[in-house]
């Protein structure tokens, strides 16, 4: 049966703003505290997700969560109503108040580990959503993504959902940013590729020195189980330590796969020739090839890479044949790196065609056009099956761009986060976009109404 890979791509919410957040995040850790700009990043994602449905791509969309995250504020002790949170917080602990409002939910590649219905031992599409339990600020994201991938993919005889795994250090994960899935076709079973950071029970295993690795060799294999992939389909490598220490936090922002292809650089990952092995033999058991695309050190440093965000592109099979890399503008700004796209092109690697587009907003934050999406491979009746209009196509375009200008702000700073309008401005926002999508009540605020004053 003929199946896609539909990208889900994450719109960006209202409260985008850059908080210096995530340690280990060279980006993040550098735009700290620096103005942003909410609508302009939203149309950003947003003009990448209509570039690759005009090229004839299946492209959908996730919805942002709520933010401030008024439940984590209580959680953390605040109280009163909510106006007086967000003073007490603002005043007290303005961290917090960072925290409660990121926008990290367009980042809906660490938003769950998705299994297509070709690998699984039941038939059906198997989601993770991940407990991002790295990060204060992402670590409540599960409960949200959980109601969003149950309301859109509701059909239980298709799509199967598991709770996030225990949000303790020993299962940290991050999702699919650390999950590529090769095939042939995505209408055959494919190879699940696991890459973690740290080994929680070996204590002898290499660790970053420098970073925090987030994710571990034990959620792989819980997933892997949970998801009920076959064996031998199922290869797991570390990432090395050195990438970890260099700014590398996902695997995504150093190897990136699509088919039958592995586009990696030659330090990503610990072992490199016994995982190339493991892949090569898991595609071979599938009657297939892996073709590896090592990107040298020589050509392109660790520090080019991270810089650019070269990996963290999307790699995608053109309708019409041939694969095209969508990179970061910050790419072509990158003279080496830029160089080596040319050749790459060029030459006789199975990438045919690079497209570079802005998405400067996100990436300041540390989040390429990779992070943005999540892939989910669907057979045609799969897609028919889901239960909300998530699907891009022009006319969603234009009533999301109209939604996007009607209600995001230009500017943002820090000290905005505690005014209880952008609050209520906020929630305004995703009630009518949970309208558009069709999507019922998925929001904290849709289920207890408060007062915001
Ligand atoms: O988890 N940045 C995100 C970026 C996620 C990128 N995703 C992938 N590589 N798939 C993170 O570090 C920064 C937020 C801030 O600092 O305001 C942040 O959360």
């Amino acid at each position: 049966m003929t199946a896609y890979e539909v990208n889900f791509d994450g719109l960006v919410g209202p409260t985008h703003n850059f908080g210096g957040l995530s340690f280990g995040n060279v980006a993040s850790g550098a735009h700290g505290q620096q103005t942003s700009n909410p609508r302009e990043a939203a149309r950003q994602g947003l003009r990448k997700m209509k570039r690759l449905h005009d090229l004839g791509f299946r492209q959908a969309v996730l919805p942002p969560h709520e933010r401030p995250d008024m439940g984590l504020l209580r959680q953390l002790g605040f109280h009163g109503n909510e106006a007086q949170i967000l003073a007490q917080v603002a005043r007290e602990a303005p961290h917090l108040l960072t925290a409660a409002s990121s926008a990290s939910p367009m980042w809906t590649a660490n938003a769950a580990t998705v299994s297509p219905s070709h690998d699984t031992q039941d038939g059906r599409v198997h989601f993770t959503p991940a407990n991002l339990n790295a990060k204060l600020h992402r670590a409540r994201e599960h409960q949200t993504t959980a109601r969003v991938l149950r309301g859109i993919f509701a059909d239980e005889s298709r799509f199967a959902h598991h709770p996030a795994l225990p949000g303790v250090s020993d299962f940290g994960d991050e999702g699919a940013a650390n999950h590529t899935r090769l095939c042939a076709t995505y209408d055959q079973p494919g190879v699940g590729f696991f890459v973690y950071g740290r080994d929680a029970a070996d204590s002898r295993a290499p660790l970053p020195a420098r970073f925090p690795a987030r994710q571990t060799r034990q959620t792989c294999e819980a997933i892997a189980r949970q998801h009920g992939l076959v064996p031998e389909r199922v290869v797991l490598a570390q990432q090395n330590p050195d990438a970890v220490d260099a700014g590398v936090f996902h695997n995504d922002v150093i190897a990136v796969g699509n088919q039958n292809v592995l586009f990696y650089h030659e330090q990503a990952f610990l072992e490199t020739s016994r995982t190339l092995q493991s892949l090569s033999e898991a595609m071979q058991g599938l009657g297939s090839e892996l073709l590896p695309v090592c990107v040298p050190e020589a050509a392109v440093s660790l520090q080019d890479a991270v810089q650019s965000y070269l990996f963290n592109s999307q790699l995608l099979s053109r309708p019409e044949g041939g694969m095209l890399l969508l990179v970061p503008s910050e790419c072509r700004s990158n003279p080496r790196v830029s160089a080596y796209l040319d050749e790459l092109v060029s030459g006789p690697s199975p990438i045919s065609d690079v497209l570079s587009m802005d998405l400067r907003e996100s990436m300041k934050n540390g989040g390429g056009p990779a992070c943005l999406r999540l892939r989910v491979v669907l057979t045609a009746a799969e897609c028919e099956a889901l239960s909300a209009r998530v699907f891009l196509d022009d006319d969603l375009y234009r009533t999301l761009e109209d939604w996007i200008d009607r209600h995001y702000r230009d500017r943002l700073n820090p000290a905005d986060l505690a005014d209880p309008q952008l609050l209520r401005a906020c929630r305004e926002a995703l009630d009518e976009l949970s309208g558009i999508l069709g999507l019922g009540a998925v929001y904290p605020f849709q289920q207890q109404v408060e007062s915001a004053s």
